[in-house]
């Protein structure tokens, strides 16, 4: 089955962040692949990872990093494929907006998709979405997902209505 995302991350500290793409992306069936490439410590393998992603049938990059995050905008400067930056609150972030901040605010021309800060599931949901665009059985699979969350909250909805807020509270 050919991989049609392409998880990366700057460092294995970035992985439970990282992990929740990679679950959304099992639960719909999209075959992906996830490394580490760092944008500082291996320069080179960026540009191996961004220039060869296509031909190896790549389709939709995420791309996740904290604080002086690079590792998104130099991915989608050296690629056309569409790149999801996932900000990551690390261990070197200050409060989380230094990570947020490198991914989002890129120069015209290059576009990072950002997700929330550590919003990695919204990155697979996305990647997932942009497949779908073009295949209709994934874009079932996805209707289907969202039918479960609308579900979700109208039966929390029934919940309190008809326990009433407080046993509902207690639960
Ligand atoms: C970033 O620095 C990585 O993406 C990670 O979020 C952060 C810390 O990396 P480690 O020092 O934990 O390897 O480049």
């Amino acid at each position: 089955m050919t991989k049609q995302v392409g998880i990366i991350m700057g460092s294995q500290s970035d992985l439970p962040v990282m992990a929740e793409a990679a679950k959304f992306l099992e639960e719909i069936g999209i075959a992906f692949e996830l490394t580490v490439v760092s944008a500082h410590r291996t320069p080179e393998r960026l540009v191996e990872y961004a220039r060869s992603a296509r031909s190896r049938g790549i389709q939709v990059i995420i791309a996740g990093a904290g604080g002086a995050a690079h590792l998104p905008g130099m991915v989608a400067s050296m690629t056309s494929l569409p790149v999801i930056g996932v900000p990551v609150k690390s261990s070197n972030s200050i409060d989380g907006w230094d990570s947020i901040l490198s991914i989002l605010q890129m120069p015209g021309g290059i576009p990072v998709a950002t997700v929330a800060l550590n919003g990695a599931k919204n990155a697979g949901i996305l990647a997932a979405s942009i497949l779908g665009a073009h295949d209709q059985e994934l874009g079932a699979r996805l209707d289907a997902y969202k039918a479960t969350l609308a579900e979700t909250v109208l039966k929390s909805a029934e919940e309190i209505e008809t326990k009433g807020w407080k046993a509902a509270l207690r639960k």
